[in-house]
């Protein structure tokens, strides 16, 4: 098997970092201030991300770092790049609502190699490495077979700082209520995506995610058989901030009814601010 220590020193990072934002919420005593608008960080997220830094940094001194918290982020330094999102899901964190992951990949040569998620309430630790398949607590998972949109439940996340989409989201949002089984949003990108990833969800999308939140459960995806790409059903899916992800079939239904509703320039390269 290719990149068995990376994946051994990312799940010690990993679990390092889980135990010091359980230790914040037991306390509940950790400060929530703003970055920007709507867009909290706590001491538990900058404790988890110094702690991951550290273990990998130790282990692979050459490797570049992309972290949510501590580096310039509109694109991928060169090299082989760690991609860390030390709380995904910081609102839900910030409020005591169970649903928060550590996300890490290793990026190299335009795709991720190695991609771990930790849900760290549920301690539901989701792993892959590029073709060698994707786990959950060590089981090897696959993507739902369930074809039919009508009885396919869709993950996805609302939109929170720029909200110029809000209206043709909106209508998204009522068709697929009216055409799926449902429509959820737990508010945590990178557990999104493993959730398809184990077939609890047939599809998801989202925009105005940045590339630590999907990096990670991109390729977990992916090593479980699912599709993920941009709205235009290409590849720019990590720095685009526009997902689609799923089964073959609930991919394809995503990407006709996003047509349906937003416009050719939404859909291709509109800007959506950070
Ligand atoms: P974060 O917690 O790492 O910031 C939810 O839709 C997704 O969007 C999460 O992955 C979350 O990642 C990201 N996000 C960023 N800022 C957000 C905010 N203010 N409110 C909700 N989600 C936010
Ligand atoms: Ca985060």
């Amino acid at each position: 098997m290719k990149y068995t220590r990376e994946l051994e020193i990312v799940k010690k990072a990993a679990i390092e970092a889980s135990k010091v934002i359980t230790e914040y919420a037991e306390r509940t005593s950790f400060t929530v201030e703003l970055k920007g608008k709507n867009d909290l960080i706590t001491d538990a997220d900058v404790a988890s991300e110094n702690k991951i830094i550290k273990i990998i940094t130790e282990a692979f001194p050459e490797d570049a770092i992309l972290a949510e918290e501590s580096s310039q982020k509109t694109e991928l330094p060169q090299g082989r790049v760690w991609i860390i999102d030390p709380i995904d899901g910081t609102t839900n964190f910030a409020h005591g609502f169970p649903a928060y992951c550590v996300s890490i990949a290793l990026w190299e040569q335009k795709s991720p190699k190695v991609a771990l998620v930790l849900e760290v309430a549920r301690q539901e630790l989701f792993t892959a490495v590029e073709g060698e398949g994707a786990y959950l607590n060590g089981t090897s998972i696959h993507v739902s077979e369930n074809k039919d949109p009508s009885a396919s439940l869709i993950g996805t996340g609302f939109p929170y700082r720029d909200l110029h989409l809000v209206d043709d989201y909106l209508k998204l949002f009522k068709r697929l209520m009216e055409k799926t089984h449902g429509v959820r949003r737990p508010g945590t990108a990178a557990w999104d995506l493993c959730n398809v990833a184990c077939g609890r969800f047939e599809g998801f999308y989202e925009y105005g995610l940045s590339a630590w939140d999907v990096a990670a459960g991109s390729l977990i995806i992916k090593e479980a058989g699912g599709i993920v790409t941009d709205w235009k059903d290409e590849s720019d899916w990590l720095f685009g901030k526009r997902i689609i992800a799923g089964n073959r079939a609930v991919h394809s239904f995503l990407k006709n009814e996003i047509s349906e509703c937003f416009n050719e320039a939404d859909v291709k390269n509109e800007k959506i601010s950070e």
